[in-house]
C-alpha cells in the first residue's frame, strides 16, 4: 500500500481560528480523502504553533500565562477541526514535551554538521510573522510587507545558521523537481529568492523564554520558526504508532503563500542540514478575501465559519470553499456568494435530482433499483471519462477542476432527467423496459456524483449513498 503524509501549516494560537484557517485545514482534509478513497495509507497532520514572542505577547494582553494561553487557543484549534469534519490522524502542539525533546535533538545534529555559529544581528522585526526584514523589503513608513503595521529594531547575540551556504543545492533542488513547489508561480518566485542571495538565520533568541532551549545554551531558546518547522517531522516520532518514520518525507505540504519562503527555502535547508530527506511537493493556495482583502487574525478582517455551519451545515461549507476560490488563487468569501451556490448548486442541482431520482424508484419501482439493460453504454462512459478527469485533477492538486469535473456529471444527470422524463413512460406499460433504464442510469450516475463528492462531502454522500441502497 502507497503512503501518503499530508500537512497544514500549525497554526498560531494568539486568536482564534477564522475561515481562513477552516479553508486550509477543509482543503487538506478534501485530499486525505481523496487518498484515502484511492487506497492510500494516509497520514495527515496538523496542529498549533504555540512558542515565541508573538504568543507571549498575546497571552500577556489576555492575563494568562502563555501556556494557559496556549491550552485554551489550542483547544480551539483541535475543536474547528472536528467541526470541519477534518480526519486529522494527529493534532501536534509545539508545547508537547516530546516535540521538545525532538527538536533540541534536531538541532544538536545541526550543531554537530558545522552549520551553526554565534555571532550578532540587527534587523527590522515584525512579531506578527516572527520574521526580520530588510530595509529594502519594508512598505513605506518601515512597515511590515505582509501586515502592514510598523516593525522593531532588534539587535542580538545569537545562534546562526548557515543558510547561505545552501544556495547551490537548493537550486539544483529546483533544478532536479520543476514542480516541487506548485503552482508554477510560486516556484519561480521562490526561485528568485534563492538566487537572489540567502542571508544565515538567527534561529535562536535571548530576549524571551517562551520556547524550546537550545541544548548547549540553556540562556537562549530556539527561533519559534525552526521549532515551528520542525513539528512536520517530530509529529512522526511519537504521534503515528510505531514506525511512524515511514511515513517520511511528506508527499504534499499545503499552505497560503505568506509562509512560502519559510517552507520552500529555509525548511528544505534545515532538512539537508540535519541529512533529512526533503519534502516532494509543496502545495501553496491562494488567500481567502473578505471585501478584497485578506482575512487575518492581525488586520481583525475575519469571518466566523460557525454561524454558517450552523445555518448550511459544514458540507456546504467545504463545498463552497473547495468550488468558489479557485485552488492556488485569491477569492472572496461573501454570504451572498454562499447562498448562491447553496441554493442553485446544492439544493437544486444535487439535492433535488436526487430526492426525484429516489422518488420515482420508490413511486414506479417499489424502491428497487431495476437492472441495467446495458442501453446507456454512452453514459456509462461518460461517468468514466468524468471519474478519470477528477482522478488527473487531484494529481495536479487542483481540488476546484475536480469539483467541476464532478458538476459536469451533476449536470448531465439533470438533462437526462428531463430528456427521459420517467413520469411520462411511467404512464406507458409498452415502455417499461426504458423507464427502467432511465431510473437505473440516473441511480448509478447519482452513485458515482456521490462517491465522488465523498471527499469534499462526506456526511451528505454516504446519505444519498444509503438512500440510494448503498453501502456508504
Ligand atoms: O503562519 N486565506 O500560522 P498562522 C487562506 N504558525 N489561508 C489562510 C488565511 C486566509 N485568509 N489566513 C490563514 C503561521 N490561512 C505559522 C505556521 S508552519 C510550520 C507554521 C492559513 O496561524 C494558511 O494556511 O498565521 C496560512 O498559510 C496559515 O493559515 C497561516 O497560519
Amino acid at each position: 500500500m502507497s503512503r501518503y503524509l499530508l500537512t497544514t501549516p500549525i497554526y498560531y494560537v494568539n486568536a482564534e481560528p477564522h475561515v481562513g484557517h477552516a479553508y486550509t485545514t477543509i482543503m487538506a482534509d478534501i485530499l486525505a480523502r481523496h487518498h484515502r478513497q484511492s487506497g492510500e495509507e494516509v497520514f495527515f497532520l496538523t496542529g498549533t504553533d504555540e512558542h515565541g514572542a508573538k504568543i507571549a505577547q498575546a497571552a500577556e494582553a489576555a492575563g494568562r500565562t502563555p501556556k494557559a494561553h496556549a491550552d485554551e487557543l489550542s483547544s480551539k484549534f483541535r475543536a474547528l477541526g472536528g467541526v470541519l469534519d477534518a480526519t486529522n490522524d494527529f493534532f501536534i502542539r509545539t508545547t508537547d514535551p516530546q516535540h521538545g525533546a525532538e527538536v533540541r535533538a534536531l538541532l544538536q545534529r545541526m550543531h554537530d554538521s558545522g552549520d551553526i555559529y554565534s555571532g550578532s544581528y540587527g534587523g527590522w522585526y515584525c512579531t506578527a510573522c516572527e520574521a526580520f526584514y530588510n530595509e529594502g523589503d519594508l512598505e513605506e513608513g518601515r512597515l511590515c510587507p505582509i501586515h502592514r503595521r510598523p516593525v522593531e529594531w532588534l539587535e542580538e547575540d545569537n545562534w546562526f545558521f548557515r543558510l547561505s551556504a545552501y544556495r547551490d543545492r537548493l537550486l539544483a533542488l529546483y533544478d532536479e523537481r520543476p514542480d516541487w513547489v506548485i503552482p508554477q508561480a510560486r516556484y519561480n518566485e521562490a526561485r528568485r529568492m534563492i538566487e537572489g542571495g540567502l542571508e544565515d538565520l538567527s534561529i535562536s533568541r535571548s530576549q524571551i523564554d517562551w520556547g524550546v532551549q537550545v541544548p548547549w545554551d540553556p540562556q537562549q531558546v530556539v527561533y519559534v520558526w525552526v521549532d515551528a518547522l520542525f513539528n512536520y517531522w517530530t509529529a512522526l516520532t511519537y504521534g503515528a504508532g510505531e514506525d511512524g518514520m515511514r511515513f517520511w518525507p511528506p508527499d504534499l505540504q499545503l499552505m497560503a503563500k505568506d509562509i512560502l519562503k519559510f517552507h520552500a527555502v529555509i525548511w528544505p535547508a534545515l532538512l539537508m542540514a540535519c541529512g533529512i530527506e526533503v519534502p516532494r511537493r509543496v502545495a501553496i493556495h491562494g488567500y481567502v478575501l473578505k471585501g478584497g482583502e485578506k482575512m487575518s487574525k492581525t488586520t481583525g478582517n475575519l469571518v466566523d465559519p460557525f454561524p454558517f455551519i450552523d445555518t448550511y451545515g459544514i458540507d456546504a461549507l467545504r463545498y463552497y470553499l473547495a468550488r468558489e476560490i479557485r485552488f492556488g488563487e485569491d477569492g472572496t468569501f461573501s454570504a451572498e456568494g454562499f447562498d448562491a451556490r447553496y441554493t442553485g448548486e446544492l439544493a437544486n442541482e444535487y439535492g433535488n435530482l436526487l430526492n426525484r431520482t429516489v422518488a420515482m424508484i420508490g413511486r414506479y419501482r417499489d424502491g428497487t433499483v431495476p437492472a441495467d439493460s446495458g442501453a446507456d453504454a454512452a453514459l456509462a462512459d461518460e461517468v468514466a471519462s468524468v471519474v478519470a478527469a477528477v482522478t488527473a485533477a487531484f494529481d495536479g492538486v487542483d481540488i476546484t477542476r475536480a469539483v467541476e469535473e464532478i458538476w459536469v456529471l451533476v449536470r448531465r444527470l439533470n438533462r437526462l432527467v428531463e430528456e427521459r422524463a420517467p413520469w411520462t413512460l411511467a404512464k406507458d406499460p409498452d415502455r417499461a423496459a426504458e423507464l427502467d433504464q432511465a431510473l437505473f442510469s440516473l441511480a448509478e450516475g447519482l452513485r458515482a456524483v456521490s462517491v465522488l463528492l465523498w471527499p469534499f462531502m462526506p456526511g451528505s454522500c454516504e446519505r444519498a449513498l444509503a438512500a440510494l441502497g448503498q453501502d456508504p
